[in-house]
């Protein structure tokens, strides 16, 4: 089984490090190849960075159905491109903050979310509530880390994080606590430890229930509005893109 994770950020270790965490819970004939966009935002912190993230994940779908992709992982927590990605391929498209949602209320009644910063928190909302998670989320928290912080072995990032996931343990009367970005998927099992309560991480949820889906043969129905887009033509810099 082949699977793309997609990182829809432009820095290359954090895809490298997104790749080890998707291929380390992979089952043993899993193959994951992960890949980033040539051109796009070195991290995701806003809506503009996310629109502009979302072409690129059309992109990279796109290099994957030529390698006859068996599913996709979206591996940023924005979920960017989403729908759009699902347009264009039969294969199962995963969004990690979809698939940690998921599997969050499977396990505990309510979770918090800790993100990267403040700012970030509208788009988690707003997924909660486009997926229908709103009420199972008692709150999105920020550890106020830069993305490209999560990079930086000098930032204290895990104990930030940490500190965090302490507060909304001891706080938000919870069961669970999802994290809120895809360059935290190496810190996970070490959060876990330090915080004593089940921490759900966005990039391993998406690739076990990619996994599901594609043995499953359950792939992106082409049945209505996530049919592949009707053929049409592109002007200006998107002109490849006409059929
Ligand atoms: C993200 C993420 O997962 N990757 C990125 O560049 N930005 N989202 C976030 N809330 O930090």
């Amino acid at each position: 089984m082949l699977i793309r994770v997609i990182n829809p950020n432009t820095t290359r270790s954090m895809t490298e490090k997104i790749g080890a965490s998707a291929q380390r819970v992979a089952a043993p004939g899993t193959r994951i190849v992960a890949s980033n966009p040539d051109s796009g935002p070195v991290s995701i912190e806003s809506h503009f960075d996310e629109a502009i993230s979302a072409v690129g994940v059309a992109d990279e779908v796109r290099k994957g159905e030529k390698e006859g992709t068996d599913a996709y992982v979206i591996a940023c927590f924005g979920d960017p491109g989403l729908l759009a990605a699902r347009e264009l391929t039969r294969a199962p498209v995963l969004g990690i903050a979809e698939a940690a949602f998921h599997l969050a209320t499977m396990i505990s009644t309510r979770f918090s979310i800790v993100t990267t910063l403040s700012r970030t928190g509208i788009i988690a909302e707003h997924l909660l509530q486009s997926y229908g998670f709103a009420h199972h989320c008692r709150r999105v928290r920020a550890a106020e880390i830069p993305v490209l912080d999560l990079e930086d072995d000098g930032a204290c990032a895990l104990n930030r994080i940490v500190e965090e996931c302490l507060r909304a343990k001891a706080e938000d009367n919870i069961g669970a606590i999802v994290l809120g970005c895809g360059g935290m998927a190496d810190l996970a099992d070490e959060i876990r430890d330090a915080v004593g309560l089940p921490i759900v991480e966005g990039v391993t949820a998406a690739v076990k229930l990619a996994e599901t889906l594609a043995s499953l043969k359950l792939g992106t129905s082409k049945h209505g509005d996530l049919a592949f887009p009707p053929p049409k033509r592109f002007t200006g810099r998107f002109e490849h893109l006409s059929s």
